[in-house]
């Protein structure tokens, strides 16, 4: 009962108050930076927080934080923050109040979709809207009675490639395996950091420890990466393999089950035969010719999943953000459902969490090609089209333009292909509204500024990340500070602008069933849906939840399937055709003619202390040697003359940047690293630090034009050429 340990954090009703502004004591928070979703434990003098640590009671956490948890009290405290509306007059910034400015907001947005269109009003949603929960509740209803078909966000940008092939397999996007780290013995990580990232698709606070504990007990890590990464370096194993290449090794491994006899799908697979058939020229030396990674490995991997007792095949980011991003998630899915290591202790497993977003169809199952792009004809997947084609539906004239834009806490300057170009085609829109913490590089074109509270401000309850998560917990954590009178949480600035919309001549109609329940869902508080969606899940209530503001456990994971399989027959159909005719355009474009001589390929990172492209104005965050250097290896740089050092200009087909190099043996020969998230503007952005950590983005060099078939761009592996920079 250690909830109850110290102070008035505690009990009930009493806890979900904030403090009185000189509180002293101890509050209990949850981190919404990443997916990792840490417990915090505040410790708070006279109101203002002096000590941030993870909660050693957190059933999922168990004291974990890192140094971005920490620095969630200098984004409490930011002076750049802001706190009331704001639009911009000329370069200026000026205040207003909220009637005025959410009014305006909707008349614009309201007279754009009368006179052009429904579709003339883009909307771009980034990633911090999938970790608040008054976003996850009310954001989305706004999205939908914008009813527009220029829906983005940056999921396009990351995980598209996984919900595709959840679609295709088990029937509903988010029907996500996640890996059973607490208790496997074998996993195969290809493109992912978890050192730095903290884990994605892949909830699994502490890493580190998890890591410690699966090597105590005898348990092999494999990683597959570019760059000798922070969790390359304390693998068991670790290989290079050739960015955008994965695909072909991992085909190669499920060639390999098939060839030595090593299957052993659940009796709930169809299909295998027609992959065995897809894969057959997938052999492990044209994995090797194509990757670099050795066949004898791709053969031993292949074994060891398949003889390991309980493994794990992993995939994130740097196998979604290339070309072949979904066929690398296809195998991945093939690797674990064909060594009998699908829905399994040890191998890959189901969550169940209090609120089952699929099960309970929270979110829709996913759709494909639906309709289209207007320019590039490119299809929608789950209701967005890829972000890559935001840029061209902005500039290219005639119906259905894009004329306004909404953006809700995201930065697409910094963090989409070819980020330079959207910049300048945002200053072409009629209007543009922003709903975010900061005047970032993107929302520094908006015409208002509508700011939320931030984290420590308000309740907050994972209703995204419980569902991938490596044990079933649940925790509702109420607002440690309170607002003030001028201030506004995002779910209220949805409503607002939401019941603003209904009232306007020519705005977008929703039917009217869904119009009655979107009011009356806007006009309940997040907590209020919450208590609603707990007492019908029935595994925890919100009396409960309250209670223990710590979380409660809800147990470890376990086989859940085929119960829960969202596909029509309840069957897995294991060749897609959507997959399978991908392989066509793979065999093309790993033919050894495209690559060209002196071409090196760019691949991303992230770094522990980074969060995407924002929490860089907060010191203690970005005190210390810039972060932002391109990596390339001691004899890419000798061939170019380059020394350690040096400025030198990165040039690709979309754009070039200046930017110092530093030589480093972790990258593999023929690569280059930048991390994505930099190249800050502190013109008209009013952020204070951002001069200190400015340095350039990764994505004025990404090609828009590059796309897995699931539309999801290729940040990974874009051809560039280095030379030393002009003086
Ligand atoms: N080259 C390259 N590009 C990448 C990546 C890469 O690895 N390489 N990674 C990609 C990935 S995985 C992602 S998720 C995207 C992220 O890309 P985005 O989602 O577009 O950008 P973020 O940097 O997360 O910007 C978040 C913004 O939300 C604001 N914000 C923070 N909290 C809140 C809140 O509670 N409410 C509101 N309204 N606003 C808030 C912040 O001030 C910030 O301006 O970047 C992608 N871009
Ligand atoms: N500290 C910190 N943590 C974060 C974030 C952050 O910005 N900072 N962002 C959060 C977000 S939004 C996300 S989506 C997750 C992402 O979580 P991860 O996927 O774990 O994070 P990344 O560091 O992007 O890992 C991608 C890895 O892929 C490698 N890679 C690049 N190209 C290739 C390739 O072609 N093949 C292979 N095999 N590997 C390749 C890169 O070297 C890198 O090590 O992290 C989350 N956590
Ligand atoms: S690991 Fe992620 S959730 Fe945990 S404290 Fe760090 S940023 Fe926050
Ligand atoms: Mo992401």
């Amino acid at each position: 009962m250690s909830a109850f340990r110290g102070t008035m954090r505690d009990v009930g009703l009493l806890s979900a108050l904030p403090v009185p502004s000189d509180y002293t004591g101890t509050r209990l928070a949850a981190c919404n930076l990443c997916e990792a979703i840490c417990g915090l434990e505040l410790t708070l003098e006279r109101g203002a927080v002096t000590a941030i640590r993870g909660n050693e009671d957190d059933p999922l956490s168990r004291g974990h934080v890192c140094p971005k948890g920490v620095a969630l009290a200098d984004v409490y405290t930011d002076a750049d923050r802001l706190r009331r509306p704001v639009r911009r007059v000329g370069d200026e910034w000026e205040e207003l109040g909220w009637d005025e400015a959410l009014d305006l907001v909707a008349d614009r947005l309201a007279a754009t979709a009368a006179e052009h269109g429904r579709d003339a009003v883009g909307v771009y949603l980034g990633n911090p809207s999938a970790h608040s929960l008054g976003s996850a509740t009310h954001g989305t209803a706004f999205v939908r009675a914008l009813r527009t078909r220029n829906r983005f966000s940056a999921s396009s940008v990351d995980q598209f490639p996984h919900q595709f092939v959840a679609w295709q397999l088990y029937g509903h996007q988010l029907l996500l395996p996640v890996p059973d780290l607490d208790r496997t013995s074998y996993f195969l990580v290809v493109g992912a950091n978890p050192m730095a990232s903290n884990g994605s698709l892949m909830t699994a606070p502490d890493f580190p420890q998890r890591l410690r504990d699966l090597k105590a007990r005898g348990g092999r890590m494999v990683v597959l990466d570019p760059r000798r990464t922070e969790t390359a370096k304390i693998a068991t194993e670790h290989h290079f393999v050739r960015p955008g290449t994965d695909a072909a090794v991992l085909l190669a491994m499920v060639h390999v089950l098939f060839a030595e006899g090593l299957t052993d799908p659940p009796s709930y697979v169809d299909d295998v035969a027609a992959v065995e058939a897809a894969v057959a020229d997938f052999t492990p030396e044209h994995a090797e010719a194509v990757s670099g990674v050795p066949a004898s490995v791709v053969r031993q991997i292949a074994r060891d999943l398949a003889g390991a007792e309980g493994a794990v095949a992993y995939g994130r980011l740097g196998v979604s953000t290339q070309g072949f991003g979904s066929v690398c998630q296809w195998a991945i899915q093939c690797l674990n459902l064909l060594t009998g290591n699908f829905d399994r202790v040890g191998g890959v497993l189901f969550p169940e969490p209090a609120i089952d977003i699929v099960g309970r169809r929270i979110i829709g199952p996913g759709h494909f090609d639906v309709w289209r792009s207007r320019v590039r004809d490119l299809p929608e997947f789950a209701g967005e089209l890829p972000v890559s084609v935001l840029r061209e539906e902005i500039e290219t004239p005639g119906e259905g333009q894009i004329r306004a834009l909404v953006t809700l806490a995201g930065n697409p300057v910094l963090s989409t292909p070819d980020g330079d170009g959207l910049g300048r085609a945002l200053e072409g829109l009629d209007f543009m509204v922003s709903v975010d913490l900061y005047v970032n590089e993107t929302t520094r074109h908006a015409d208002v500024i509508l700011p939320p509270t931030s984290a420590l401000e308000r309740d907050q309850y994972d209703l995204v990340f419980h569902n991938f998560a490596v044990r079933n917990t649940a925790r509702y954590t109420p607002p440690v500070f309170a607002k003030d009178a001028d201030q506004r949480h995002d779910w209220q600035i949805f409503a607002g602008l939401a019941t603003r919309l209904r009232r306007r001549p020519g705005a977008p109609r929703l039917p009217l069933r869904a119009r009655l329940v979107g009011a009356a869902r806007m006009a309940a508080s997040p907590a209020v849906v919450l208590t609603g969606l707990l007492a019908t899940g029935r595994a925890v209530s919100m009396r409960r939840l309250r209670a223990h503001p710590e979380g409660v456990d809800l147990g470890p994971l376990r086989p859940t399937m085929p119960g829960r399989l969202q596909t029509a027959d309840r069957r897995i159909h294991l060749a897609p055709p959507l997959l399978v005719a991908d392989l066509d355009r793979l065999r093309a474009a790993l033919a050894p003619s495209v690559v060209r001589e002196g071409e090196l390929l760019l691949i991303g990172r992230r770094h522990q202390r980074d969060n995407n492209s924002w929490m860089h104005n907060a010191p203690r965050l970005t005190k210390g040697r810039p972060r932002h250097h391109l990596l390339m290896s001691p004899g890419d740089l000798a061939a170019r003359g380059l020394a350690d050092g040096d400025r030198v200009r990165v040039r690709s087909r979309v754009g070039e940047v200046e930017v110092e190099v530093t030589g480093t043996d972790d990258l593999m020969p023929g690569v280059v690293s930048l991390p994505h998230g930099y190249g800050h503007q502190v013109a008209g952005t009013r952020m204070r630090h951002a001069s200190q950590v400015a340095g350039i983005s990764i994505n004025d060099l990404t090609d828009p034009s590059v796309l897995d078939v699931s539309g999801n761009a290729a940040l990974n592996g874009v051809p560039v050429t280095v030379q030393a920079a002009r003086r």
